[in-house]
């Protein structure tokens, strides 16, 4: 899709760059890149093409949208996120949580997604129930990630690389553990892990097991596994088209 970004000025510019620097720094301190990847898909994620509602677009401020079922432990971040935030009055919500997310898959080792400013933050959290649920199979993936954002199969198989980074906790999901042994190290050892199957210490979701039996998910699993270049190619495009949902559409 031919993206229309709106224009920002040099002072919000300047801003965007020194942010960055500052997550770097302290994202990695904090060693909470997972956390940060999953706040920025979180609050990305909601985004509805049809009635172009939800979306990147800083609602996650809000207590009512990290009260929402999918988002325990949000909290979290935002508590770790918001003293860095106030040194930068002039940044959207919106921008701010997406180049969190943008630093944690970079600082990790992951490849650079392209980020774009000026997202404007909304004052209406989404809807409860748009993110997915880890329980259900592939057509439920299908349902939230291509009709309901618009995505496709191939940014499925991609994203869900994203589990590379980070792990369950019982008090937050009900489920327990890391999907892979460096789960401090974004490469793509999820797939290969995905592909081996389950092992002692390790988890593997039924979401996620899901991608195995399906014949168009399988075959990116396979090539994911196989090459970490074509990996990290197909998920920095997802990842940007799901940072930029609903925002800068022509
Ligand atoms: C955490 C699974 C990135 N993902 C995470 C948890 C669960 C899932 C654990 C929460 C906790 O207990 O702390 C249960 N969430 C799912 C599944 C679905 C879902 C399987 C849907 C079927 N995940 C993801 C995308 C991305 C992630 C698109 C980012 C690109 N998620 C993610 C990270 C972490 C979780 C990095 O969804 C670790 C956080 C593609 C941490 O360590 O704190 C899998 C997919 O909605 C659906």
């Amino acid at each position: 899709m031919v993206k229309n970004y709106p224009t920002v000025s040099e002072e919000y510019l300047k801003a965007i760059q020194k942010a960055k620097r500052k997550l770097r720094g302290f994202i990695a301190e904090k060693h909470c890149a997972p956390l940060m990847l999953r706040l920025a898909w979180h609050s990305a994620g909601t985004y509805d093409q049809s009635s172009k509602t939800g979306g990147p677009f800083g609602t996650m401020r809000f207590k009512a949208e990290q009260g929402h079922e999918a988002n325990n432990g949000i909290d979290k971040a935002i508590a770790l996120l918001e003293p860095i935030k106030e040194q930068f009055p002039i940044l959207s919500h919106a921008d701010f949580f997406q180049l969190a997310g943008v630093v944690a898959v970079e600082i990790t080792g992951g490849p650079e997604v392209p980020f774009h400013p000026g997202r404007p933050d909304k004052d209406e959290p989404p809807m409860e129930g748009r993110l997915p649920d880890a329980t259900k199979g592939c057509d439920h993936l299908r349902d939230v990630f291509v009709k309901q954002m618009g995505l496709s199969d191939q940014d499925i198989v991609a994203l869900s690389g994203g589990h590379t980074l980070g792990r369950c906790h019982k008090e937050r999901s009900g489920f327990e553990g890391p999907w892979t042994a460096n789960p401090l190290i974004f490469d793509n050892s999820y797939f290969k892990e995905l592909l081996a199957g389950e092992r002692e210490g390790l988890l593997q979701l039924p979401s996620d097991k899901a991608l195995l039996s399906d014949p168009v998910f399988r075959p990116y699993v396979d090539k994911y596994a196989a090459d970490e270049d074509a990996f990290f190619a197909d998920y920095a495009v997802a990842h940007q088209k799901l940072s930029e949902l609903g925002y800068g559409d022509a």
